[in-house]
């Protein structure tokens, strides 16, 4: 094997954000943009040297073209072996799943998961280490750090390798091993899910419907709900990966997994409808007539996860992303089992999954996940799911309404501004974050602020401090807005804000959510003065 070493100056905006590197393809496309950040990964992972390294994306424009350069890259770092994904394509979860199953060093995921794909749309690249899940932030500033000054990356001169075939090939010394992305992930499926009471399920005509939105899933669920379970055929949709998703958003949410709400809010409702996201990360559970929040979904699968045979002993803990509702602190509160509040991102539940203090995790983006791997698991939501409709037989619905009587409602919504421009973003931030000690005892729209802070969360495990996750404010009301802006766009800035109020009163608990959190809303924009900062009179997308 030849290997070169071709000099190259380092680009000054290679920092990982909330989920990796994530920018335009665009971006992506510059000469050596790609192998910078590849080899300064490469050169901050310890041990590569005859590692196994593990490779996949979720199949998006640009993604069979960084998978070669990443290829080659690692033969003439030294790996040993690669696992690839047939195709290039593994999910996120699966990706997780194959690094620790075969004890890779870590692993390299190509996606940038819901944000849009195709020429003009997103791509990205995310580390993830041993245990399964995202690099945590002293490994990704160290990229950072390393790629601000690289001088030069090394790769194989040799061919592109064949990617259809499962087989094995040689690139110099190191051996590629193209495998079946989903064997074993299904593999682990079957061991923490009753697979036999969701197949009887189905027999039963239990129907669902599962939308892949032209995303990584499709070859997963089919395989796995049509195939090993027994769902009839068609029960997948928009199954079929493609580089640009169709054209849509691969974000499943109400918004852009339309279709999909229509249906299950329509007179041909099947009994569950689901959806995932780009990589293959991210749920929707949809029952019939009822959007279910993500943070309402956390909460019932920590009442119900020991009624899966993976979880049959109970759960030591569980976590949630700081902005999810408390639902899930209710739950925990009635099982006796602790709830940590962490920042958002899923590198943040790696420690507490790995010292083993929860079992169950989640996030208001749609993300739920458990000691499994060390990724949120879109597909492994939804069985969860139909394990507990399977064991229960109770319709989805009533399951979620008799949540909501036992443990009170937590209202929820989010608002996105997305392309703000950064500089008043940032300036909205910071004027809230300067107005902080003000705030309590102020009443706005009718409800009176009881405490706020910037969220700063200390690690249980390793004592690391992350400050600056979000500013909170708390009414005495039982409500709470969230303000941050994301890490994961790729143009300008985007401004999430959170709303939620706790309605304890099953009276109340089949309103209109907009009517709810009218309140919170207007006294979320008149503290942050959204409107004036932002010019914007309205959010661009409303979950
Ligand atoms: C968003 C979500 C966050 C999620 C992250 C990655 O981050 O809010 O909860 O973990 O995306 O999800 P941000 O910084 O844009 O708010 V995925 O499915 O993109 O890997
Ligand atoms: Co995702």
């Amino acid at each position: 094997m030849v290997t070169t070493r071709i000099p190259t100056t380092p680009f000054s905006d290679q920092r990982p954000g909330t989920s990796g590197l994530r920018k335009k393809v665009t971006v992506f496309r510059q000469p050596r943009y790609v192998e910078n950040f590849i080899q300064s990964i490469f050169d901050t992972v310890e041990g590569a040297a005859g590692a196994t390294l593990v490779i996949g994306g979720d199949g998006r424009f640009f993604n069979d073209s960084v998978i070669q350069t990443a290829i080659k890259m690692a033969a003439a770092n030294g790996f040993g072996r690669v696992l690839v994904g047939q195709k290039g394509l593994l999910s996120t979860p699966a990706a997780s799943c194959v690094i620790r199953k075969h004890k890779a060093i870590g692993g390299l995921v190509l996606s940038a998961s819901h944000n849009p794909g195709g020429p003009d749309g997103d791509f990205g690249i995310k580390f993830n280490m041993s245990h399964g899940g995202p690099a945590p932030e002293s490994f990704t500033e160290a990229v950072f750090k390393r790629a601000s000054a690289i001088t030069e990356y090394r790769i194989a001169d040799e061919p592109d390798i064949d990617l259809s075939r499962i087989g094995q090939v040689k690139v110099g010394d190191m051996t590629v091993e193209v495998i079946d992305p989903v064997a074993d992930y299904a593999e682990l499926m079957e061991r923490l899910i009753d697979f036999d009471k969701i197949a009887a399920l189905f027999r039963s005509g239990f129907r669902m419907r599962f939308d892949a939105l032209n995303a990584i899933t499709g070859p997963y669920a089919k395989a796995i709900l049509e195939g090993r379970l027994g769902a009839p055929a068609g029960t997948v949709v928009n199954g079929e990966p493609k580089p640009d998703f169709g054209g849509h958003h691969p974000d499943p949410n109400p918004v852009h997994a339309h279709d999909l709400m229509e249906l299950m809010h329509g007179p041909d409702a099947p009994d569950f409808g689901a959806a995932s996201d780009g990589d293959g990360d991210r749920n929707m559970i949809v029952a019939p007539g009822l959007f279910v929040t993500p943070s309402d979904s956390l909460a019932i699968l920590t009442s119900y996860a020991h009624l899966a045979p993976g979880y049959a002993k109970g759960l030591a803990g569980v976590a949630r992303s700081m902005p999810t509702s408390r639902a899930a602190d209710r739950v925990a509160a009635k099982l006796g089992i602790s709830c940590f509040e962490t920042p958002t991102g899923w590198k943040f539940f790696a420690n507490l999954l790995d010292a083993g203090l929860i079992t169950l995790c989640g996030e208001e983006s749609a993300g739920t996940g458990s000691n499994h791997i060390r990724e949120k698991d879109g597909l492994w939501a939804v069985l969860l799911w139909l394990n507990i409709l399977a064991v229960l037989e109770k319709p989805a619905d009533r399951i979620v309404r008799e949540h909501w009587a036992a443990f009170g409602r937590d209202y929820y919504t989010r608002h996105d501004y997305e392309e703000l421009e950064t500089a008043p973003a940032n300036a909205l931030m910071d004027t809230l974050r300067a107005k902080l000690p003000t705030l309590p005892g102020q009443r706005f729209a009718g409800l009176t602020v009881q405490a706020c802070d910037d969220f700063a969360y200390t690690d249980p495990v390793d004592g690391s401090v992350t400050p600056k996750q979000g500013i909170r404010i708390l009414f005495k009301e039982d409500a709470r807005a969230v303000f941050r802006l994301s890490g994961t766009g790729t143009s300008g800035a985007t401004l999430r804000v959170y709303l939620e109020r706790f309605e304890p009163s099953a009276s109340r608990h089949d309103l209109p959510t907009a009517e709810v959190l009218a309140p919170v809303v207007q006294a979320a924009n008149e503290i942050a003065d959204i409107a004036g900062r932002t010019g914007r009179d309205k959010p661009s997308v409303v979950t």
